[in-house]
């Protein structure tokens, strides 16, 4: 008997972009992590004092040392306890007192959590190596985009939801983007300059020649190509230099939810009108 199956899946990356109107640098070739006292009973959650701190940011080619300053063991293992390791990293048991590392060889945002105490988690951010911060507070702002697709099965469509949101909650307007979708290397959407005005649009692959699986996974590319609106001037941000990439996996499940969740970091950010605060 099988039973249904709803899986979610949580690509997180972070492509930083470099802009010309930044001298300021940072270095972020290395991260230390505290593993505190009392996080082997739930609680420190709360406060996302599990691993302090909760997020650190690193360039690539950038090593993070967690330190256990508690007295049981954990572990530090990419991926979530939703969804299970990932296998980017994993410290598997370190003991009290130890340390353990990793080197960080790609962009992206990589989540963790300890696999003995599932609530224990946080977040390392590795960004392109020289990455300029913001001049004024040394961080940029971030957009966040979601891809979320449905389900489809050979001959139909896939809907694909791409919903453009700040880091911080607010919403976006005049999105600018594009947007590719290949399965088994054929391309079944291919949408340039699409124009968004609330940061939220849907996309119809064609029909697919296989149902969208593990065997047959679609990818989604969504290109980031500034904020503005068509004709009226130079679109800001960071024009054409960032490209969001990620792979949508692969449930081929009776029922699937795939959530892809990509995060631009921006950096320098000049635009005040398209962040609407929300309300
Ligand atoms: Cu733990």
């Amino acid at each position: 008997m099988k039973t249904i199956a709803i899986s979610s899946f949580f690509v997180l990356f972070a492509i930083v972009v470099s802009m010309t109107t930044s001298p300021v640098f940072a270095d972020h070739s290395t991260a230390s992590v505290s593993n505190p006292q009392g996080t082997s009973v739930p609680g420190c959650e709360k406060t996302k004092e599990c691993y302090i701190p909760y997020e650190v940011t690193i360039d690539v080619g950038g090593v993070v040392t967690w330190s256990n300053d508690d007295s049981a063991a954990h572990t530090v293992t990419a991926g979530t306890a939703k969804d299970g390791p990932s296998g980017v990293f994993d410290s598997s048991l370190f003991m009290a007192g130890t340390t353990f590392e990793h080197k960080f060889e790609e962009v992206g945002t990589y989540p963790y959590f300890c696999m003995v105490h599932p609530w224990m988690d946080g977040i390392v951010v590795v960004q392109e190596a020289g990455a300029e911060e913001n001049g004024k507070n040394g961080g940029g702002e971030e957009i966040m985009v979601d891809i979320a697709t449905g389900t489809a099965g050979k001959g139909e469509r896939l809907s694909i939801d791409v919903t453009f949101s700040m880091m911080d909650g607010d919403m976006v307007e005049h999105v600018n983007y594009d947007i590719k979708a290949t399965q088994n290397g054929k391309v079944v959407l291919d949408e340039k300059g699409v124009h968004d005005h609330d940061g939220v649009m849907n996309h119809m692959t064609a029909p697919l020649e296989a149902a969208a699986s593990d065997m047959a996974p679609v990818k989604v590319d969504v290109m980031f190509n500034g904020f503005g609106i068509p004709g009226e001037g130079d679109f800001t941000g960071p024009v054409g230099q960032v490209a969001t990439k990620q792979v949508v996996p692969e449930f081929g499940t009776v029922a699937m939810m795939i959530l892809a969740v990509a995060i631009i970091s921006i950096v320098a950010v000049t635009s005040k009108s398209r962040v609407i605060p929300r309300l």
